[in-house]
């Protein structure tokens, strides 16, 4: 199957607003160095406060909200101004977070903005009511969004089983908000008419690359990261940062990737390294 397309960067960037909903989220926001960012949360600080309305809005269609002109709609309306997509970070399973990304999401759904939500799911130490409340939040907030990508907070305890636990929480932080830096680093607005009106969920991997055949070592490193749900993937968007001067590069990846996934459509956005021979390369698999 032929790569779909390579596309490099441009100066079209996608204007994004990036919400941080409850105190993960707010914490999650704080590593993202990208797009127009605001907080949603209990605190009188945030640039949204949790309130009456904002509660009322999380359980309201975003069809009836558009249609009864709903008075979070008309604050969200001011403060997404410009914007062409709406960007959700957010931990799940506490009572703020899940409120305020799901009012986030349907308040954007009503403007016609495309929405997409990378979200933290409880340490399984916390427990399985937490756990099953953050699952019912998922699913709420994907139903608003173009596209969920959920991330295990375990598995920095999985992979780096003896780091502290702010510790943990900053690494997870910086993941949880890299598919959202790569789409607004990499992507332009056709990345977006490709999600409208769909509801993909995401998976997201990095790797890094150099030497002889680093395209066929970075697409099989790549794919080796998405496992079983490799095969699910029905669009994969590859973020390659490379040296100058290595046209052919980001095509043969591409197809290195795309001969591996059958029937996905495989996009590759591609940047100039800062570094010298030093590839890297962000996937965000969709299914
Ligand atoms: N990745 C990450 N996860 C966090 C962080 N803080 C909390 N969490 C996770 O997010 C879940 C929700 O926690 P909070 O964000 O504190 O809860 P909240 O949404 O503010 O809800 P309430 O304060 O209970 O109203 C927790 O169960 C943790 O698993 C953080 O800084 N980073
Ligand atoms: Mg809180």
């Amino acid at each position: 199957m032929p790569i779909e397309a390579v596309k490099r960067e441009t100066a079209q960037k996608i204007s994004a607003i990036v919400a941080g909903c409850g105190s993960a989220g707010v914490n999650i926001l704080a590593s993202s160095r990208s797009g127009r960012r605001i907080t949603v949360d209990s605190s009188p600080s945030a640039d949204l406060r949790l309130d009456r309305v904002l509660l009322s809005a999380s359980e309201t269609d975003a069809s009836v909200m558009k249609r009864t002109d709903h008075p979070f709609l008309e604050k969200f309306r001011r403060l997404s101004e410009g914007a062409d997509v709406v960007m959700i970070v957010a931990g799940l399973g506490g009572f703020a977070g899940g409120a305020a990304s799901a009012a986030v999401a349907r308040a954007a759904r009503a403007l016609s903005l495309p929405v997409i939500s990378s979200v933290a799911l409880p340490f399984d130490v916390e427990g399985a009511s937490r756990r099953a409340a953050a699952r019912k939040s998922l699913e709420l907030l994907a139903d608003s969004s173009s596209i969920t990508v959920p991330f295990e907070n375990s598995i920095i305890n999985q992979t780096m089983p003896n780091v502290r636990m702010t510790r943990a929480l900053d690494i997870m932080n910086r993941i949880v908000v890299s598919p959202l830096e790569e789409v607004m680093q990499y992507a332009d607005t056709s990345f977006l008419e490709g999600i409208a009106r769909r509801k993909f969920r995401g998976t997201y991997a990095v790797t890094h690359a150099s030497g002889l055949e680093w395209e066929r070592k970075g697409a099989q490193s790549i794919v080796a990261e998405f496992g079983a749900d490799a095969a699910a993937l029905s669009r994969m968007h590859l973020f390659l940062s490379m040296s100058r001067g290595m046209e052919n590069s980001a095509e043969r990846l591409g197809e290195e990737v795309a001969g591996k996934l059958e029937g996905c459509d495989v996009t590759v956005w591609v940047r100039d390294a800062e570094e010298e021979g030093h590839n890297r390369i962000g996937a965000l698999g969709l299914r």
